[in-house]
């Protein structure tokens, strides 16, 4: 058995195409990302309203933890001509980026738009396409006005028509250039690390109930500002709209019937709760993570289930909403239902779910606790997605590796984590995956969230100790625009300079 195994691999091997001359197709889309809060600066430039970063960066600077903030991040407000010509040095085909809800609606509805902020994103969106770089945008990636935190956030059922008439304002606003918009940036981070943890505001910690409220009305949201676009602006702004979800790899530890079950709850957990409503057949949230919430919910003595269900007509409405389905991955666990079991907070999703986690210790560690290089992890994740939800279009919205200031400029680590996953792009086009196009996080460091400025994910590092923030590119930038460039991963490329220029003229 074994021995034909490894003669099957051998002939493959020979009979395939090398490795190393598989392209992407020319129409594929290499980008990079970014968000607002996390480059732009200027919080209170010209009328910006107040978001729920600033907020809690304000109010609560200890919970960030080198106590930064994102007043002036990499400064992008002003810097925005210099993050387009490192576009143009890297020959990207497209940015992706964020609107700050709160620098277009100050008061967080739209009664009243900021004219300044409708300028700011019309200059940097112009200023792509003057370059033939096409911009992808994210209406929310976690900047909240913190007015509507006030009142509830996404947890108040109105949330969905405040999220519609913001969309509304942006697609009148951008639409006529902008043709790829993405409704929300990684609802799990957004509902369970906002509302349902305190590692992301507004830090609500409502641990196993403020989360599924937040998951319910998110998606309902979404599905709004979906259909808003599909009604109203697809047929004379001819572009699309879909949603970014975190798709982490939840792999089973051991082959038994248990462990594969609690990896799949592990997988519902985490990130079905958004896919499965709007992606599976049947809509709604997944079946069996939902039961468990049910069931435990009544054991714990409440009246009703802690996940709130959709009626059927919101079923309706919210399954087959999305165009596209955009997928941010970083990393990867294997999951057990007996071993590696900690014990979590009553209520909460962690205990809901009541399964274990374990990361081997030979998966290369990036300077974030929660992020190692799992082998295979976006293929894995990709045909799985394939399967489950009909073989949707995709692209992969996020992908990225990050270092720690001190690392300087040469980063192997990131080079050997960005080549792995294209090559996985590369296996999951040959497997028939409809993958779209590529956007590694980030085009440049930026304010890391909680973790503040002690991690850094940029293919172009940035001085924050100088006022100009000036960006300086790494070796992988150069590695990554050789990549573009050819359409081609080649293992043994090295930069024979660390001087960026700007090729084709563009
Ligand atoms: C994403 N996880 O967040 C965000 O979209 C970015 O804004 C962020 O800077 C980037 O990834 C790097 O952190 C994530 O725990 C945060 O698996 C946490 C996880 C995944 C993505």
């Amino acid at each position: 058995m074994k021995v034909a195994l490894v003669l099957c691999v051998v002939l493959l091997g020979c009979s395939a195409i090398p490795k190393q001359e598989r392209r992407f197709p020319d129409d594929f889309l290499f980008g990079t990302a970014t968000a607002s809060y996390q480059i732009e600066g200027g919080w209170n430039a010209d009328d910006k309203g107040e978001s729920i970063w600033d907020y809690m960066t304000h109010n609560h600077p200890h919970v960030i933890k080198d106590s930064s903030n994102g007043d002036i991040a990499a400064d992008s407000y002003n810097n925005y001509k210099r993050d387009v010509e490192m576009m143009r040095e890297l020959g990207l085909d497209a940015y992706r980026f964020s609107v700050a809800w709160s620098r277009i609606l100050p008061d967080g509805f739209s009664n009243r738009v900021s004219e300044a902020g409708v300028a700011f994103y019309n200059k940097y969106i112009d200023e792509m396409l003057k370059y033939g770089i096409t911009p992808m945008v994210t209406l929310y990636h976690w900047d909240l006005p913190q007015k509507l935190q006030d009142l509830g956030g996404f947890a108040n059922p109105l949330f969905p028509e405040w999220f519609e008439e913001y969309a509304r304002v942006v697609y009148e606003s951008f639409g006529d250039r902008v043709k790829h918009w993405i409704t929300f940036n990684e609802p799990r981070e957004i509902c369970y690390e906002g509302y349902g943890a305190a590692t992301k505001a507004p830090i609500l910690n409502a641990t196993g109930i403020g989360n599924y409220l937040c998951a319910k009305y998110l998606v309902l949201a979404h599905a709004r500002a979906y259909h808003l676009y599909n009604n109203q602006y697809k047929a004379s702004q001819g572009g699309e709209c879909g949603i970014t979800i975190s798709v982490n790899w939840f792999e089973s530890l051991t082959d038994s019937e248990e462990d594969e079950f609690a990896a799949e709850i592990r997988r519902q957990a985490e990130w079905g709760q958004y896919a499965e409503p709007i992606f599976s057949a049947q809509g709604g949230f997944p079946k069996e993570f939902a039961e468990r919430v049910a069931q435990k919910s009544a054991e714990q003595g409440y009246p009703w289930s802690r996940m709130p269900d959709f009626t059927e007509e919101e079923k309706q409405y919210v399954r087959g909403a999305s165009d596209f389905f955009g997928v941010n991955h970083y990393t990867a666990y294997l999951i057990s239902a007996t071993e590696h079991i900690s014990q979590y907070v009553v209520p909460s999703l962690m205990d809901d779910a009541g399964v274990g986690s374990y990361v081997p210790e030979e998966w290369p560690q990036s300077a974030s606790s929660w992020l190692t290089q799992g082998p295979n992890s976006i293929l894995k994740v990709l045909t799985h997605l394939k399967e489950k939800y009909n073989d949707p279009k995709f692209y992969i919205t996020e992908n990225g590796w990050s270092s720690p200031p001190s690392s300087g400029l040469l980063d192997d680590d990131r080079i050997r984590y960005y080549r792995a996953a294209l090559e996985n792009c590369l296996d999951a086009i040959d497997a028939g995956v409809r993958l779209q196009g590529y956007m590694a996080w980030s085009l440049m460091d930026n304010f890391e969230w909680m973790e503040g400025l002690t991690e850094r994910f940029g293919l172009y590092q940035v001085d924050f100790e100088d006022p100009a923030r000036p960006r300086t590119p790494r070796k992988s930038a150069f590695v990554y625009k050789q990549i573009i460039k050819t359409r081609v991963i080649d293992h043994s490329y090295e930069p024979d300079t660390m001087t960026m220029t700007i090729d084709d003229g563009r």
